[in-house]
């Protein structure tokens, strides 16, 4: 089954296409969609906003997710506003601002959060969460992965995402975590359909 993943970031297709069971095989968006509105106020919600926008966009079935990083002394920021935290600025120099705003902190717990969805013109809708706890680096280390990868250590390693590369991150992030049960849950659906 061929699917669209309703996403603009090339490197989550990467890390999704690298866990998907052999049956689905996932796209990438036209370039020519106009970019979903994400004004939720939740991960679920700004993922379900996305899914539906390009699924209405394509006239089929899409997956998406919607994604962050939560560090537990900033309350969570920059959480669901993660992408659009100083936006248009590169991330560098977003990390770099994150590490100051942590200089002093008593606690550098974190965690990478994922919701992903799947919508169907038929009206099926499933979502799978997806965490990965560990806490934010001293310093910007390794330039594997994506986004914020370089300043997150993941529970029981030393070295960031962007240390560690794809491999690693396939087998434990939160957003393969995310869309392993998102696909398990897609099988048995569409099985389920299939024998209707
Ligand atoms: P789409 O909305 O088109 O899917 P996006 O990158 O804007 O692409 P999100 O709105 O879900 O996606 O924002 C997620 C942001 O959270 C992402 O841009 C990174 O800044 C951060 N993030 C999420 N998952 C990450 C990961 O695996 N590694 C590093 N940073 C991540």
């Amino acid at each position: 089954m061929k699917i669209y993943f309703a996403t603009k970031n090339p490197h989550k297709v990467k890390e999704v296409s690298m866990i998907a069971p052999k049956g689905i095989e996932l796209m990438p968006l036209p370039p020519s969609i106009p970019d979903a509105p994400e004004k939720g106020s939740s991960f679920l919600e700004n993922a379900l906003f996305k899914a539906l926008w390009y699924m209405e966009h394509l006239g089929q079935a899409v997956v998406a997710d919607d994604s962050g990083l939560e560090i537990d002394y900033l309350e969570g920021f920059p959480g669901i506003n993660s992408s659009r935290f100083m936006q248009g600025r590169d991330y560098r120099e977003k990390m770099e601002v994150i590490l100051r705003m942590l200089e002093g902190a008593p606690s550098r717990s974190a965690r990478f959060v994922c919701q992903a969805v799947f919508v169907s013109p038929d009206g099926t809708v499933l979502g799978a969460n997806g965490v990965v706890e560990g806490r934010i680096a001293q310093s910007i280390r390794g330039d594997k992965g994506f986004g914020y990868d370089p300043i997150f250590v993941p529970e029981g390693h030393d070295k960031t995402f962007g240390e560690l590369g794809e491999s690693v991150k396939s087998q434990i992030s939160h957003r393969s975590r995310a869309f392993r049960e998102l696909f398990r849950m897609m099988e048995i659906v569409l099985q389920l359909k299939g024998r209707e």
